[in-house]
């Protein structure tokens, strides 16, 4: 049963990949018709990242999801995911914006952690959009995540997947409450530098 879908997850792995190729490269000429029409580009940097098998089927029995391909499609949305990481908060919001009145893809779910922030202090806006992939063996609609946060919230996340991976799940709450403090920080900074952006813009 397992290998069999370590063989199947192996052949749907190509369609998760073409899907986050397609949204990535989607991004990259939004980039660049940014830059020609304002001069000006929200997004500082994309990452992509394919979920690994071992992710995939962990997260899979965390969930009490059977492991077959079926149920994969079904219940898990962040195989495929793309992270863009943008300047300043209001960046966020203008690439919302534009992937939500975009043609190309079709939003299946949103979930705004930066008004509502985790209690462990993680802001950052997840979509999940529909790519749709043209195969030899026809054409499919193929979920990938897209991550939204700004360079503050990001240096932020990365460090503390880091610092809290070591404890497995399990952080002394000492140290919870001081990330949680940091993520504040963080976002303070954020307010104080686009306060500052704007106060600049006004002065040009
Ligand atoms: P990876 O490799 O980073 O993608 P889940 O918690 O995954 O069972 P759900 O609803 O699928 O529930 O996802 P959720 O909570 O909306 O978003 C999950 C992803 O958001 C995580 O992916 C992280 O990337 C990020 N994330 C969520 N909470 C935190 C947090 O407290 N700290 C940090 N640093 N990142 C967070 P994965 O699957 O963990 O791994």
């Amino acid at each position: 049963m397992t290998s069999n879908f370590d063989d199947d997850l192996k052949e749907v792995y190509l369609k998760y990949s073409a899907a986050m190729q397609q949204i990535e490269t989607y991004i990259k000429i939004l980039e660049k018709d940014f830059t020609y029409r304002y001069d000006y580009n929200p997004i500082d940097h994309v990452i992509t990242r394919l979920k690994s098998i071992d992710s995939i089927k962990e997260k899979m029995q965390r969930n009490n999801i059977e492991l077959n391909i079926e149920d994969l499609q079904k219940h898990m949305f962040d195989i495929a995911g793309v992270r863009i990481v943008c300047p300043f908060e209001d960046d966020v919001w203008t690439i919302i914006n534009i992937l939500r009145e975009s043609h190309h893809i079709e939003i299946i779910r949103e979930k705004d952690y930066i008004n509502n922030p985790k209690p462990s202090g993680y802001r950052s806006y997840h979509l999940v959009v529909k790519a749709h992939i043209h195969l030899i063996t026809g054409n499919e609609y193929v979920p990938v995540e897209i991550q939204i946060r700004t360079l503050s919230q990001d240096f932020w996340a990365s460090l503390e997947h880091q610092i809290t991976y070591k404890y497995n799940g399990h952080i002394p709450k000492e140290i919870s409450e001081e990330l949680r403090e940091c993520s504040d920080v963080a976002n303070l900074l954020d307010k104080k530098m686009l306060d500052i952006s704007n106060e600049i813009h006004k002065r040009e």
